[in-house]
């Protein structure tokens, strides 16, 4: 009797649909060409960077407008073009921007710069460019310029260099900016307090050292700064940034060479070279960095990392716990497409920039 009764109840169970829709995207922009970064402005329009010259403004939901005049010369070959762009936090009082890209020099040479300019009131064109800070030396190369923008809330400006792949045993040594973090004033001038400023020989804009090529770095709302960056073959890594460290690149990796064969020692660990606080074997080739701070989409994802994957296209979340440990980690929207930048909207809502589709779309809470 007792189980003929159960039973249509069992049955209406089964049935019930799903409690929670899966998150899905919407696309905000369309017909952009190999986008890399992605800024807010007040208006509500989006400002872009593609990567082979361009800077353009969209309105969500509509077309990318003409091309920003006033743009200095790009090298853009490779890896190389105009990448990150940041607003100044006061940018509604001075219009100011930060950009990095690969500035050209003799003989076919490039390097990772970063300029500052003020974006007129009519979005059509730059004035007052001014190169703040160029990377040293410049190099024959297409690969790892690095190139994330963040500011701190003190104002000064933090900026990833990748090592340009040829450079790689320059990581190690502070006589250039190859592999490293810096730290500069908005003028482009040296802090007085930079680590290394007293250092015979070392440059002094430098902050800490032994890295790779990071596209992801973001100072956090408790003013930490973060930082992720591409491995070999395997080896990808989340670092928590503190002044004067070395982060290992390329003595110590997690990583191979491609297509198999250690680097170096073939070591992952050595006294006085910081651990990464995530990595990923295989890699992912993150790009991309958003510490969520807005609560849009539930308290598990608030507080997570974001973090885009170029080689699976999936969206990457970590929560740490409160000893920096991965507490929770999975993949979102997996097989998107080559994903560029993520970003937290002034909505509070994630942004994705899908590099080969030419898009940038939003999460949907
Ligand atoms: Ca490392």
């Amino acid at each position: 009797m007792s189980k003929h009764l159960l039973l249509p109840l069992a049955v209406a169970l089964a049935a019930a649909p799903v409690a929670q829709a899966a998150p899905e995207l919407e696309t905000v922009v369309e017909g952009l060409k190999t986008p890399w970064a992605l800024a807010f402005l007040p208006d509500g329009q989006l400002l872009i960077t593609e990567r082979d010259g361009a800077l353009r403004t969209a309105k969500p939901g509509g077309k990318p407008g003409a091309p920003i005049q006033g743009l200095p010369a790009i090298d853009a070959v490779g890896q190389g073009g105009l990448l990150d762009v940041q607003l100044d936090s006061e940018f509604a009082r001075n219009r100011t921007i930060y950009f990095c890209y690969a500035e050209p020099g003799a003989d076919k040479t490039n390097g990772t710069a970063l300029a500052r300019a003020r974006l007129s009131e009519d979005l059509k064109r730059l004035t007052d460019v001014k190169v703040i800070f160029s990377q040293s030396p410049k190099m024959e190369s297409r690969l790892h310029f690095g190139c994330r923008i963040a500011e701190a809330p003190d104002g000064k400006l933090f900026l990833s260099l990748g090592e340009r792949y040829k450079g790689m045993q320059s990581a190690q040594t502070l006589d250039n900016h190859l592999g490293k973090i810096v730290r500069v004033n908005k003028d482009g001038s040296v802090p007085a307090d930079n680590p290394f400023v007293k250092t015979p020989g070392a440059l002094p804009e430098i902050w800490s050292y032994g890295h790779r090529n990071s596209q992801g770095l973001i100072v956090d709302a408790q003013g930490r700064l973060w930082e992720h960056e591409h491995g070999p073959q395997g080896g990808d890594e989340l670092n928590l940034i503190s002044p004067k460290l070395n982060y290992g690149w390329p003595v110590i990796t997690y990583g191979e060479n491609y297509g198999g064969g250690k680097i170096g020692d073939g070591i992952a660990a050595k006294a006085g070279m910081e651990q990464p606080v995530v990595k990923w074997v295989p890699s992912i080739a993150p790009a991309g960095l958003v510490r969520l701070k807005s609560a849009k989409y539930g308290a598990a994802w608030q507080n997570s990392f974001f973090i885009g994957s170029l080689k699976f296209g999936h969206l990457e979340r970590v929560k740490l716990d409160a000893d920096n440990r991965p507490a929770e980690q999975e993949k979102l929207f997996p097989d998107t497409g080559r994903m560029r930048d993520v970003r937290e909207g002034p909505d509070g809502l994630l942004y994705l920039v899908l590099e080969s589709a030419g898009k940038v779309v939003r999460v949907k809470p």
